[in-house]
């Protein structure tokens, strides 16, 4: 069985959600270290353009967003399950929270409030990617910031104001992982985290529970080994069209998939899966032969190619 390899930086909070997902599994893992900003020539030619943190690469193929990607180790390796008592959909229905509106108000914080450390090209990247982020105002944002993001630690601690263990119960789920990351995200990146924090019992309590789940196994590989691994490969065939998609799309026909809200750069390939929930396409590049990249269907477009 393909070892799962992770392309990733690691302060990235998203990257934190699927290292998570290797620690509740008690998964062995191989990191790719990737750049800071773009460009990232080694994950190019995996990703066909596709530039968001993190991607998993099993052999050659290659999954982009933590909502396919925490689903593909579930489907791989399938115990102990991170979608237990039936959870998944609702564990997948709280990414549409946590990775937006909890998120964004955090990587405000974290980037007002450290922007004279943070290097240039590291803000001018960031700049061009996060459209949802006035640069401008930054700074004089920041109390408003402080404001939405207690409102979400404040519904994580309500998730667990009945002395439960964790959201959804007696073990962890995908869900306190949607939960977790942006608490995650804020120990590591707002100064202030401690007073933040402080007033939410509840929460305090269930990330060190948290924190205790660690990351699983993890070793280091090279970037060009890894796309030395990917070339050794044979891409999977895909899991077919839906001929009643309403998009009406074929087998074999190129299209663009392109992340609907930031960081749009679309991926062009020939549509090798078409379903509810999935859409992969076949893409070759020099460095890595023939690859199959795949994404969720929730926050992509998918469009024909010439
Ligand atoms: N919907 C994506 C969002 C990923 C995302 O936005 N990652 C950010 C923050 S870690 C990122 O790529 N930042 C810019 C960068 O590292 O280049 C997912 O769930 O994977």
């Amino acid at each position: 069985m393909d070892t799962p390899i992770l392309h990733h930086h690691d302060p990235s909070p998203f990257a934190e959600k699927i290292r998570l997902v290797f620690g509740l599994k008690g998964l062995s893992w191989r990191s790719v270290r990737i750049p800071m900003i773009m460009p990232r020539p080694q994950l190019m030619p995996l990703t066909g353009g596709y530039r968001k943190v993190p991607v998993l690469q099993l052999g050659a193929d290659i999954y982009c967003d933590t909502r396919l990607i925490a689903r593909e180790l579930e489907r791989r390796h399938p115990e102990p399950s991170i979608f237990s008592a039936g959870s998944e959909g609702l564990a997948l229905a709280l990414s549409a929270w946590s990775d937006r509106a909890f998120f964004d108000p955090g990587a405000g914080l974290s980037m007002g409030l450290n922007r004279s450390m943070i290097p240039t090209e590291v803000i001018e990247d960031r700049k061009s990617f996060f459209n949802f982020m006035n640069f401008d105002q930054l700074e004089s944002d920041i109390p408003h910031l402080f404001t939405q993001f207690r409102t979400h630690l404040d519904l994580v601690d309500r998730m667990l104001a009945d002395g439960r263990d964790y959201v959804l119960g007696e073990g962890p789920t995908f869900a306190d992982v949607d939960a977790y990351f942006p608490v995650w995200m804020a120990r590591g990146n707002i100064g202030q985290a401690e007073s933040l924090l402080g007033p939410f019992g509840h929460l305090l309590r269930w990330e060190r529970r948290m924190q205790a789940i660690g990351n699983g196994h993890r070793t280091d590989i090279d970037a060009t080994d890894a796309l030395v691994v990917a070339r050794d490969a044979s891409p999977s065939a895909g899991r077919g069209v839906d001929r009643d998609d309403p998009l009406g799309l074929a087998a074999g026909r190129s299209v663009s998939v392109t992340p609907d809200d930031y960081g749009r750069i679309p991926v062009l390939g020939e549509l090798v899966t078409l379903t509810l929930d999935e859409v992969a396409i076949r893409r070759s590049a020099p460095e890595v032969g023939e690859v199959v990249v795949h994404f969720p269907r929730t926050g992509y477009r998918i469009e024909r190619a010439a």
